[in-house]
């Protein structure tokens, strides 16, 4: 995981706010503790010892968030997928088919480029960018920080773009009500049963580009049924960014989500 994969390493996280470019590109690496010690090897600490200690600060940090979160009464998603498998793209329907009805906002996460929150600020919504540069998921910390920039209204929607990475995201609570995995139609219909962490954590799974299906061999049903046994309770809905189909399906379910925490009357 992180530890052994480098995308824990401090002074890499940068969070550009891109709707109102108000504030420098900042310094913040998801650390809560002093830099000249706590960086420095201990080679006494077992890789599993690290690995737990990381993921039990970020819980802690995941429940201040989700704490945050109901005390204002926001409903927060966290979008995890493979890259391009259309997170921004549904995000883009979304905001410009609900954005007169909801308040919404998003964090989005990438390694480089703004170009994510680039696309979101078109809807004018508010949006924070969030730049890993070698991590390879996004914190709680990060999170966190985030927020304290967004400033997002009570009763809103939070949506938080992960970083397009179907192995790490999957570890990291990050505070949200509800964690949706978006799975493309190109992709393959054995990524359930690849990748099961990210679909065993997940409520909803969107299966998107359907559009493209008459042009490939993806055996639809089988990825439900894969992606079942490894969450009996994951909900599916099949849609297309492009064409439109399914949208509505999307929506309800998300409108559902909202009237649980009053968002919705
Ligand atoms: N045919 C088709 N293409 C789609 C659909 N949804 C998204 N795309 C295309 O897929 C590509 C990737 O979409 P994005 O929305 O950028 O995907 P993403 O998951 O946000 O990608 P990352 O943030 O890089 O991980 C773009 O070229 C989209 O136009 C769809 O429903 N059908
Ligand atoms: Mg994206």
């Amino acid at each position: 995981m992180c530890a052994t994969c480098g995308c824990d390493q401090p002074g890499m996280i940068k969070i550009t706010n891109v709707r109102d470019a108000l504030f420098p590109q900042l310094h913040h690496h998801g650390h809560t503790h002093n830099h000249n010690d706590e960086h420095q090897h201990n080679p006494k600490r077992t890789q599993v010892d690290l690995e737990q200690d990381i993921l039990q600060k970020n819980n802690l940090l995941a429940e201040r968030n989700r704490g945050y979160f109901e005390a204002k009464e926001i409903t927060a998603f966290n979008l995890v997928s493979s890259p391009g498998s259309g997170k921004t793209a549904l995000l883009e329907c979304t905001l410009r088919d609900l954005g007169q009805e909801l308040n919404f906002y998003v964090i989005e996460g990438d390694q480089q480029t703004t170009n994510d929150a680039d696309r979101i600020a078109k809807y004018n919504t508010p949006v924070i960018q969030i730049n890993t540069g070698k991590g390879c998921h996004l914190d709680a910390t990060m999170v966190k920080d985030a927020l304290s920039e967004l400033k997002p209204k009570e009763h809103s929607v939070v949506f938080i773009e992960n970083i397009g990475n179907l192995v790490c995201p999957s570890m990291f609570d990050l505070g949200e009500q509800k964690r949706i995995v978006i799975i493309s139609v190109t992709e393959g219909e054995d990524k359930p049963l690849k990748y099961p962490d990210m679909f065993a954590g997940s409520q909803l799974c969107i299966i998107n580009k359907i559009d493209l299906l008459p042009y490939l061999k993806f055996d639809l049903p089988k990825l439900i049924e894969y992606a079942k046994r490894i969450n009996p309770q994951l909900e599916f809905i099949e849609l297309s960014c492009s064409s439109g189909e399914g949208l509505e399906q999307w929506y309800t379910w998300l409108k559902r989500q909202l009237a649980t925490t009053e968002i919705v009357s």
